[in-house]
């Protein structure tokens, strides 16, 4: 079972993976504000969520985590890579960290350069990247201790290496696309296509981006999953 929903507000893709025979679930990067959408399609499904994931401490929404948590009885488990330092979260993840959910699981990728914590999931045919591969882009890295050098590594060694035809699901797109495949993002990501180190780094430095709006309520809400700050 698998499903994609779009947060337009911040235009940021949430997952929803399900083993078929237990229904038991995993949600990737909820969006506080659809919390309900999410609830519904849960209860919809009829699924029970083993594991609420995000793929970093996200600078431009507030994660649904610490929310679901509290509202779904089976008490997933939250989690964060150990590199994001969010100490909201109940498990550190690793590279190469195996999460089963039934008969199913993920497998965790380190893919560092968007922030030091970035993470990308890999489960059957599908990798879910978040910042790391955007649909030809990728992550920025001129805040939360991004770093283009590395970014350019995690992408070329470990995404780049995986085969062809796995699914590239983003943690976001700015311009209506779902999703594209390792294959199409090797031969025609225009940062990354027949791009050396020193000319991704270049190109990442020369972007000149906006700073995400939600930034500053962002990161510190995200380092505690997304709780609300008590006696704020
Ligand atoms: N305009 C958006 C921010 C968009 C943004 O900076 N997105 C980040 C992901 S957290 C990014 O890496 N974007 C890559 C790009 O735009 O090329 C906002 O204000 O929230
Ligand atoms: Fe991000």
């Amino acid at each position: 079972m698998f499903c994609q929903r779009f947060d337009p507000a911040s235009s940021t893709f949430t997952y929803l993976l399900a083993c078929d025979r237990t229904r038991e679930a995993v949600l990737i990067d909820p969006v506080l504000e659809q919390q309900e959408r999410d609830l519904a399609l849960l209860a919809e499904l009829g699924v029970t969520v083993r594991w609420v994931l995000d793929t970093h401490v996200h600078a431009d929404h507030v994660t649904g985590a610490a929310a679901l948590k509290a509202s779904l009885p089976a008490q997933p488990v939250t989690a964060v890579g150990l590199a994001c330092e969010a100490a909201g979260y109940d498990r550190p993840l690793m590279h190469g960290d195996r999460l089963p959910f039934g008969e199913e699981s993920i497998t965790v990728i380190a893919t560092p350069g968007h922030t030091p914590g970035s993470m990308s999931f890999l489960w059957r045919d599908r990798v879910f990247t978040g910042d790391a591969l955007l649909i030809g882009g990728c992550g920025r890295t001129d805040f939360q201790q991004g770093d283009a050098g590395q970014l350019y590594d995690a992408i070329t060694q470990r995404l780049f290496t995986l085969p062809g035809e796995t699914l590239v699901y983003p943690g976001h797109d700015y311009r209506g696309r779902r999703v594209s495949c390792i294959e199409e993002e090797r031969a025609t990501n225009p940062r990354l296509a027949n791009r050396s180190r020193d000319e991704f780094i270049a190109v990442m430095a020369a972007l000149d981006l906006p700073r995400p709006k939600l930034i500053d309520v962002a990161v510190p809400a995200n380092k505690q999953a997304g709780a609300v700050p008590q006696g704020g």
